[in-house]
């Protein structure tokens, strides 16, 4: 329990931070080291979102990523600024980004940790160019594998295995907001201090929402499970209040606004993408971790999240998650 006669006022993630491990008489201090570093490495990023359009920054490389997906130069820079951030400091095993086909193992030269990390380094990068906020995913697990290095197994665990969750919105702030299973908490970065504060802590959703996010444009492409689950968020079968339908493209910011006002962020299957297109272990099980956390639900349509056992670094799922009666209604609706 945090401590209740503190105010939210001039609190750094750092202090936060370790305040909350004092809380675990356990800890090491690798899991505190570890979202230092991230912290650190969303601060670089934020830079240069912030300065995209003046620095040589914008536009794609002449590169696919293993998604088939042009990577952004923002992407590749992202990506080399997480790993190098975190390679070095002897906490973790093993790494996995949207951006590596293969999971990255940490260099010889450097000591193993007890963790792993996964994470989408740039998440919405296809919003970069056009200044739409976009984000940063990361999920952290305990290392498995009983051998001196980190092995893929270390990364391919079911997100009820996570240790800590987050992400960082690059929006008209830069937003930081994580959970390591004792409550979600947000902050904001100051840019004149170059300090994360604290703005929120034990954020929760409320159990019925007002926002729907979804991409219409694949209605034609939908189940009639879907399309009629879609008919019951948009008030059209006359039994709610539509919702107001809001999608920026980039799962982070939608995620974020539906966390803060309530709402359903849903990316189905559809006739093309039979298993979705958002990525289980660095999009859907990170936030789904904080989901719960804050009193909602995140379900592929049938299954918990937190419950799928991934089989490989990269796959897809369906999602639905948001506020808990939103999403019992999507397991009703694709269940019956
Ligand atoms: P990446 O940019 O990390 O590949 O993320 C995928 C994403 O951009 C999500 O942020 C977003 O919710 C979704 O894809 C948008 O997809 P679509 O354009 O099909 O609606």
């Amino acid at each position: 329990m945090l401590n209740p006669r503190r105010d939210t006022s001039v609190v750094t993630i750092e202090r936060f931070i370790i305040e909350q491990e004092e809380l675990i008489p356990e800890a090491t201090g690798a899991l505190s080291g570890i979202l230092y570093d991230l912290a650190l490495a969303a601060k670089m990023i934020a830079n240069k979102v912030r300065r995209a359009g003046l620095a040589d920054i914008l536009g794609a490389t002449e590169d696919q990523n293993v998604q088939g997906e042009v990577q952004q130069k923002l992407d590749v820079y992202a990506n080399e600024t997480i790993i190098k951030a975190l390679d070095h400091g002897g906490r973790l095993c093993a790494m996995g980004s949207e951006e590596v086909e293969e999971f990255i193992p940490i260099p010889k030269k450097f000591k193993q940790g007890k963790y792993a990390i996964l994470f989408d380094p740039l998440d919405g990068s296809s919003n970069i160019d056009v200044n739409i906020p976009v984000g940063t995913i990361f999920s952290i697990v305990r290392k498995i594998s009983t051998g001196p290095e980190g092995e893929l197994k270390d990364l391919l665990q079911p997100g009820y295995k996570q240790v800590a969750a987050g992400y960082v919105l690059y929006g008209s702030s830069t937003v930081l907001v994580y959970t390591t299973g004792a409550g979600v908490h947000g902050f904001t970065l100051d840019p004149m201090l170059g300090e994360f504060l604290l703005h929120n802590a034990n954020i929760t959703t409320p159990e019925t929402g007002k926002y729907l996010s979804v991409n219409n444009g694949y209605e034609q492409l939908w189940s009639d499970p879907v399309k009629n689950l879609m008919q019951r968020y948009r008030g059209l079968d006359g039994k709610r209040e539509a919702m107001n339908g809001r999608y920026v493209g980039s799962f982070v910011a939608d995620f974020h606004r539906n966390l803060c006002g309530g709402g359903i962020f849903a990316y189905p299957s559809n006739a093309k993408s039979p298993k979705g297109k958002l990525r289980l272990l660095y999009e859907a099980s990170p936030m789904a971790f904080i989901i719960e956390q804050a009193g909602g639900a995140a379900i592929d349509g049938t299954n918990r999240i937190l419950d799928i056992s991934p089989t490989s670094l990269h796959q897809r799922t369906p999602l639905f998650i948001g506020s808990k009666q939103d999403v019992e209604t999507a397991r009703e609706f694709l269940n019956s």
